[in-house]
């Protein structure tokens, strides 16, 4: 199962359009530290290794051709072992953190998000709200299989524009933080094509 999920601002009529069609399922805060090198050894490859709240989770884009990449779908690895592994670190220690740290991986970002979830008509929305002054709306789907990505893609459009939402491109939480925090940092993802300016 593969989540599909797409990413729409918001105005405050269409806050209140959802919050009058949708269900409420919950609202919940968590706090997201990201970790990487001084070269940007796992962003540049559009690799991003966080700790949600006491959790560590790795999202890699999902298959190897560009034309996949650019579906922005990603496999999200929540087994420390299966993250150790992955990127090259040693598994089996008790102090995750300090084992990142020998090899490097500092935080470069640390944000907070209060997630309130609705669900409607087999859609997930998500209004997130985030710590550094800036909101987004997610809408999430789940496709079976890799093949279905693109219909299901297609699905969260119709739904959007039947919730009168924009249809444009709207930099997630990371890409914004970078942009306003360490230009230098979302500069060289803008270069190793990680970030599309
Ligand atoms: C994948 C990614 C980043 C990590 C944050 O992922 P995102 O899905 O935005 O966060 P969140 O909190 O909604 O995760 P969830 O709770 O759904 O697991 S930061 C940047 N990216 C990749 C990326 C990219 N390459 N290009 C653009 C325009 N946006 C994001």
């Amino acid at each position: 199962m593969i989540e599909v999920e797409k990413k729409f601002s918001l105005t405050e009529d269409q806050l209140k359009k959802i919050e009058k069609l949708a269900k409420f399922v919950s609202k919940k805060t968590f706090t997201d530290v990201y970790f990487d090198d001084a070269n940007y050894s796992l962003t540049k490859k559009d690799w991003w290794l966080r700790q949600r709240d006491d959790k560590f989770e790795l999202k890699i884009p999902i298959g190897l051709s560009a034309e996949r990449r650019k579906l922005n779908v990603y496999d999200e690895i929540t087994e420390t072992n299966k993250i150790a592994e992955k990127i090259g670190v040693q598994k089996n220690k008790t102090d995750f953190i300090l084992e990142l740290k020998k090899n490097n991986l500092l935080p470069f970002c640390k944000l907070t998000t209060t997630r309130t979830k609705y669900t409607l008509d087999g859609f997930i929305i998500d209004i997130d709200e985030m710590d550094f002054g800036y909101s987004l709306c997610e809408i999430e789907k789940i496709a079976e299989s890799e093949s279905e990505i693109e219909k299901v893609t297609e699905e969260i459009f119709e739904f959007a524009k039947f919730l009168g939402l924009e249809i444009k491109s709207v930099p997630g939480k990371g890409k914004e933080y970078l942009w306003r925090n360490n230009r230098t940092h979302y500069d060289a993802l803008v270069a190793s094509g990680t970030f599309h300016k």
